[in-house]
């Protein structure tokens, strides 16, 4: 969406807000001897009490009110009874909407004290999201943001997920402006526009550069490599981004 009213951002900072709250929540809450579906029970309880609604739930019937994977799982992972360990690779995915308006935030970490090279795709995920976003202008071309990823990877030896993508939010989850990407696409000419809502969400891999789809229908999963994502939702205004969900 565009937004443009005062009920427009304070809408989206408001369920920004709610669900940047359920992430850290569940992040604090991810120690060893937790399932998944207790982390995502919490999650739950949580939009219950802010009145907001769990966008794959509410949107996509999706068989949890958040994704949360782990290990080979990159994105879309479903809650189950799946204990979490030391040294486990997480990510944790937390969208929703309250009157109307939607956010989308994630974040990939490892459990107390794991393999360097987990630490490492974290870290490159997050600072891949902040050289996206200063090139996050309205007026800007959207395949800087792709570019700005991929080079960030690069210069750490690491690779990006081609088939996975950041995209527009506001009025619905996933909307307009489409596949905002983890790479430089010349055919990629959008440019960003003043209000204009985006949820980026870098994928750092650290060497293959496709997931595949699971036979439960959701998971998407690697092969041999680990991917680790850092996502936010973004209001683009000329005067700087205002980030909804930190
Ligand atoms: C690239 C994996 C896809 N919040 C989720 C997302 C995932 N992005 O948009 O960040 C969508 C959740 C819907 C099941
Ligand atoms: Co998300
Ligand atoms: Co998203």
């Amino acid at each position: 969406m565009i937004a443009k009213t005062e009920e427009d951002f304070t809408g989206l900072k408001e369920i920004g807000a709610i669900c940047g709250n359920i992430r850290d929540t569940l992040v604090q809450a991810a120690k060893p001897g937790i399932t998944t579906k207790e982390l995502d029970n919490m999650a739950g309880e949580l939009f219950k009490k802010a009145g907001a609604v769990s966008a794959p739930k509410g949107e996509y019937d999706f068989p949890g009110y958040t994704c949360i994977s782990m290990n080979e799982e990159v994105a879309h992972g479903i809650p189950k009874k799946r204990t979490i360990q030391e040294g486990d690779l997480i990510n944790i995915d937390v969208s929703g909407s309250k009157n109307g308006y939607f956010a989308d935030t994630g974040i990939s970490f490892v459990v107390g004290k794991g393999e360097l090279i987990l630490q490492e795709i974290c870290d490159v995920a997050k600072e891949a999201f902040e050289a996206g976003l200063q090139r996050a202008k309205p007026g800007s071309r959207k395949s800087g943001l792709g570019k700005a990823v991929h080079t960030t990877a690069k210069k750490n030896d690491l690779t990006v997920i081609k088939n996975l993508t950041g995209h527009g939010v506001g009025r619905s989850i996933h909307e307009a402006p489409e596949n905002i990407l983890n790479y430089y696409s010349r055919r990629d000419d959008e440019i960003l526009k003043d209000g204009m809502v985006i949820a980026f969400e870098p994928f750092i891999s650290t060497f293959e550069e496709e997931v595949f789809q699971s036979n439960d229908g959701w998971t998407f999963l690697t092969d041999e490599s680990f991917v680790a994502q850092y996502e936010h939702t973004i209001i683009l205004t000329k005067d700087g981004p205002i980030i909804t969900t930190l």
